[in-house]
């Protein structure tokens, strides 16, 4: 195996990505290209497993792919493909289900708060870990470049994989998450207390990728602060701290540099300028979006070369996989 370090991470291609998803993860993808060659899924998979529009999902998934192309992920460097194109993943996933506990799934945050949000709890979405467990191992993964709210799922995903390690045989790495040192865990602009997501968020206070500029204005300016005046990072100053990370991604400079700039400054022209930053920040993104999305057989040519890269890349540890397990395989 080469020693190139193998960096993994997955996306779902439900609603529209938004600030968070860019900064926290898709951002991240592009950068680690400089590090090793990043597999970056778009896990329709796992979108399944709550209730979706089969249309939308179909629609989404070209558009998640086409989002991470424009952002800078170049098929020469990394390989973007669609999980259901790889069918390694769910059969690993079924062979990983038998060394993963009930205990261990049902201690997972994640399902516990969607699950809430759900009239119909499926079995998929308590099982949802497992799936991802599969995504990250078959790439003999070492560098997995998420959010915060991912890290028990990475936890979890290396316990496994010890697991299957110690009862059938050295199979997989063991995979490290990594967070942006800025910007791990965007907030609600609206309700700066919880992060910023699809399924969760407020309508004003989710500022999306393929937000016209006005928009992205707009959500920014009416951004919550709290009623102080101080341009500073605190955990009593959710809303600004937020605003802070983001200005800090958006013009590459660090949180307190941002700080100094601003002191003494009002509220009012801060946010404004934040909305300048990211209004910038995200329109080459968008013209690239819509370059691609203007032409289709381009777009399902790089998804085809992704997933036949992805196919030839995961075989090995699935094959290993069977035969430590004692599968007779044809
Ligand atoms: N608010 C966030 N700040 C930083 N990173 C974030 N991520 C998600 N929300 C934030 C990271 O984005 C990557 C892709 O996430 P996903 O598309 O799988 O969606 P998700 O984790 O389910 O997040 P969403 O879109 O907000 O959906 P909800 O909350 O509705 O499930 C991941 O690396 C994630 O960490």
């Amino acid at each position: 195996m080469s020693t190139t370090i193998r960096i993994f991470s997955g996306i779902q291609p439900t609603g529209v990505k938004h600030l968070g998803n860019y900064i926290g993860a898709i951002r991240q993808y592009v950068a680690s290209q400089d590090d090793g060659h990043p597999f970056i899924c778009i896990v329709d998979l796992h979108s399944i497993t709550v209730a979706h529009d089969p249309a939308e999902l179909r629609e989404s998934t070209l558009s998640v792919a086409a989002l991470l192309f424009a952002a800078g992920l170049d098929p020469e460097r990394s390989t973007v493909f669609v999980q259901s194109h790889v069918s390694a993943h769910p059969e690993a996933a079924w062979l990983l289900g038998s060394v993963t506990s009930f205990g261990e799934l049902r201690r997972m945050t994640q399902f516990k708060e969607k699950a809430d949000q759900q009239e119909f709890v499926s079995a998929g979405l308590f099982t949802y870990p497992v799936l991802q467990a599969a995504d990250i191992l078959l790439y003999q993964t070492d560098v997995v470049p998420i959010g915060e709210d991912q890290r028990q799922h990475v936890e979890l995903t290396r316990d496994v994989a010890e697991r299957f390690n110690a009862r059938y045989g050295e199979t997989f790495r063991l995979p490290r998450a990594v967070f942006p040192e800025v910007g791990a865990r965007i907030m609600d602009l609206q309700e700066p207390e919880r992060k910023m997501s699809t399924t969760g968020g407020t309508a004003q206070g989710t500022l999306l990728v393929l937000d016209p500029p006005e928009a992205i204005r707009k959500k920014l300016r009416s951004a919550v602060t709290d009623s102080g005046r101080d341009i500073v990072r605190s955990p009593d100053k959710a809303g600004i701290t937020n605003l802070i990370e983001i200005m800090s991604v958006a013009t590459d400079k660090e949180p307190e540099a941002i700080e100094s700039r601003y002191d003494g400054e009002g509220y009012g022209t801060f946010k404004q300028e934040v909305g300048e930053a990211v209004v910038s920040l995200l329109e080459p993104v968008q013209r690239r979006y819509e370059e691609l999305r203007s032409d289709e057989a381009e777009l399902r040519r790089l998804i085809a070369l992704g997933a036949e890269n992805a196919r030839a890349a995961s075989a090995p540890t699935l094959e290993a996989m069977y035969e430590r397990m004692g599968v007779a395989k044809p």
